[in-house]
């Protein structure tokens, strides 16, 4: 397929058009997430650049070079790339700890609002509320995609991507899907080796490019074709599970569920460690105890 062939395919396709027809889905979801100042919101941009083929324009604020740790995205906003197509521009995080997991995995569940302001100050009884207010909305017709933005010039040690692997895998059993890896940076020397390391987590669809901006705006026929070429990949893998029989409200169920069972987890492991705290503390107020009456006697 040519550069025109792919928008085309892209742009034209539709949920109705599945061989099982739309199995009530009304749109399919990109859910980029990652590391704070990694491309989640340049994708964005390049993707409505390459899709609406006409001048570049900003419409995810990307956060400025040289600060690029900021955190620039705090809302979880939607831009829709063609009538079926949405992307969310999810909040990244400076680094995928315990407390940050959560919020990670109701985003990607999205238990949480679109194009509201999303808070790390969480906790059990905000993430189980979020669970609980989403029952208003009904955001089970979304087919979600995990999309994870990785800016390949950030090394991370083995531990720190053993981690990670833990957070691709559960993205995996929450959305169904093992999350498409897009390295950004592409010119990284570090590239090969971190494209291994994806490979090796299990990563099946790892798309390297590199992202347009306000800067860096001059088109070139390869930068098209590359994004053009990963959008067309994500939708031909939508195509191919739509082939499956599915249902959207139990998938809904299903992640909830998960969830639930995971944020109970972690409180649990909270209030264990927070207990053994308190256990050594007062072994330490006892021996001081001790030695103090030692002393006296
Ligand atoms: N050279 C190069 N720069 C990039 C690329 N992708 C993003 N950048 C730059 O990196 C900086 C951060 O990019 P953003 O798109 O704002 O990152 P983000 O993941 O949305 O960041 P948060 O919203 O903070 O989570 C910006 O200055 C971008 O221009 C790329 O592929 N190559
Ligand atoms: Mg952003």
């Amino acid at each position: 397929m040519d550069s025109d062939d792919m928008r085309n395919y892209i742009q034209n396709f539709s949920l109705d058009k599945c061989k099982l027809g739309n199995q009530g889905y009304n749109r399919v979801l990109l859910q980029l997430f990652g590391f704070a100042g990694h491309g989640k919101s340049s994708f964005i941009n390049s993707c409505k650049y390459v899709i609406d083929d006409g001048p570049y324009k900003n419409y995810a604020t990307t956060a400025s070079a040289g600060n690029s740790q900021g955190g620039k995205t705090m809302k979880r906003s939607s831009y829709e790339l063609t009538k079926t197509i949405t992307l969310v521009d999810n909040r990244g995080c400076a680094k995928m700890n315990k407390d940050e997991t959560g919020e990670i995995y109701a985003q990607l569940g999205n238990v949480l609002p679109l194009d509201t302001e999303v808070t790390w100050d969480t906790g059990f009884e905000n993430t189980l509320t979020n669970i609980l207010n989403s029952e208003r909305e009904d955001r089970s017709a979304d087919f979600i995609v995990p999309v994870f933005i990785y800016n390949s010039e950030t090394r991370m040690s083995d531990e720190e991507f053993s981690e990670l692997k833990k957070i691709l895998v559960k993205a995996n059993e929450i959305t169904g899907l093992f999350p498409t890896v897009i390295l950004t940076h592409e010119t990284s020397e570090l590239l090969p080796e971190i494209k291994e390391k994806f490979r090796r987590m299990g990563t099946q669809n790892i798309f390297t490019l590199e992202n347009y901006s306000e800067k860096n705006m001059r088109k070139t026929q390869n930068k098209h074709e590359t994004i053009l070429k990963c959008l067309c990949e994500i939708v031909k893998d939508v195509e191919f599970r739509m082939e499956d029989i599915r249902d959207p409200k139990e998938e809904k169920t299903a992640r909830k569920k998960i969830l639930h069972r995971f944020i109970i987890k972690r409180e649990i492991e909270r209030i264990r460690e927070a207990g053994a705290i308190e256990l050594e503390r007062e072994r330490e107020r006892e021996r001081a105890r001790e030695t103090g009456n030692c002393t006296l006697s």
